[in-house]
């Protein structure tokens, strides 16, 4: 395949409810899309999953445009592909920038799929027919409205419940959440809010029978997590802190974590998350699909990511309609009275892209060349 144009598209999405992290606040999404087609006209769709702020990681929508019309872009057109798994390659010597490149990245998968008539999670070597779906619910104005919350959820079938933690918002609300939900399964997300000398307080959400406590210290740490690995019991995953298929390794090999959340943004791409649920596969180490408050299009990448053998357990892949008003895909995303996403079984994707609805939110566009 040739990649013979690329769009650009940034748009402005609202979202329904504000959600909050120990990091900071998001009411409205600022999206980059990426619209490929190839020298036989073949399309294929990707989008950046960095967020409006420099608060998960370096990537924001404003460092990540740039980088993607000026470095990466330039890079991919006119080259002839033998496989979306090559597209990396090109990208090989940039530092960095991992959102950037897999919007790029995945939507060379999108056209491949596409260009074979297969669906994508089929191309990336998933068997799953439908993918296990829970929630994340970030920090709410109060325990009530978190208990209301998590009872709404759970009666549309979600199958696990996440909460977002900060230090003096942690043991308060998972003592009232355990308290009215004894049984269900349950965890908790830091993004990075503790340190490694909050041991002790840590320590304490053992009682909470918790599924796996995400993420409690430092974004780009290791060693520290592995040290307070030893001192709970709870299994810490690791989301952040994992940006290639060498930090899974080393931090499985430290004993840092004990599942590993992917998202394909934040590795780089398909071909990188294959690899780390592949190592995490050999080691015995669950894993599940995180989500970065996704549009269709990246909700539909991660789908198919999830249908991979090593997906087994509940992702953070939920219904459109918690997000958005109206999403850019038809049909939106839907979960089962079970909890459950069906993968889709048509070509790429598997979802109509709403090319106007798109328009309509645009913002600005470059096309390359
Ligand atoms: O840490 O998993 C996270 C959203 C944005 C950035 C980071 C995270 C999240 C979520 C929401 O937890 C997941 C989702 O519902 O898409
Ligand atoms: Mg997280």
């Amino acid at each position: 395949m040739r990649i013979e144009r690329i769009v650009l598209r940034h748009i402005r999405l609202p979202l329904l409810h504000p959600f909050e992290t120990s990091v900071g606040r998001t009411t409205e999404r600022q999206i980059i899309l990426v619209h490929l087609r190839d020298a036989d006209g073949v399309e294929g769709w990707g989008e950046c999953v960095a967020g409006e702020e420099p608060t998960y990681s370096e990537e924001w929508t404003e460092t990540a445009w740039p980088t993607l019309q000026h470095i990466l872009a330039p890079l991919l057109v006119g080259q002839e592909l033998e496989s979306a798994g090559h597209c990396e390659d090109l990208f090989e010597h940039i530092r960095g920038n991992p959102m950037a490149k897999a919007a790029l990245e995945t939507a060379c998968w999108d056209l491949e799929a596409r260009r074979l008539n297969v669906p994508l999670a089929q191309l990336l070597g998933g068997s799953r027919a439908e993918i296990a779906s829970g929630v994340s619910i970030g920090l709410q104005p109060s325990i009530d409205a978190l208990l209301a919350k998590i009872a709404h959820e759970l009666e549309s079938g979600y199958q696990r419940i996440k909460i977002k933690i900060k230090p003096g918002k942690d043991m308060a609300l998972l003592d009232a959440v355990r308290a009215r939900f004894p049984g269900i399964a349950l965890m908790a997300d830091a993004n990075s809010a503790y340190r490694l000398s909050d041991a002790p307080v840590l320590r304490q959400l053992d009682r909470f029978r918790l599924m796996m406590i995400e993420q409690p210290l430092g974004h780009d740490d290791i060693a520290d997590h592995a040290r307070l690995q030893r001192e709970i019991d709870t299994p810490i995953c690791l989301d952040e802190s994992i940006r290639s298929a060498r930090d899974a390794r080393q931090a499985i090999d430290a004993g840092a974590c004990r599942i590993i959340n992917i998202k394909v943004g934040r590795v780089g791409g398909h071909a990188e998350a294959r690899r780390i649920e592949s190592i995490c596969r050999e080691r015995k180490v669950a894993v599940w699909s995180g989500g970065m408050l996704e549009a269709g299009i990246g909700r539909a990448h991660n789908i198919a990511l999830s249908s991979l053998p090593g997906f087994t357990l509940p992702g953070d892949v939920s219904a459109s309609a918690r997000y958005f008003e109206e999403d850019i895909i038809e049909p939106p995303v839907t979960v089962s009275p079970r909890g459950t996403i069906a993968v889709p079984s048509g070509p790429g994707i598997g979802f109509a892209v709403k090319l106007d609805r798109i328009e309509a939110l645009t913002v600005r566009s470059a096309v390359i060349p």
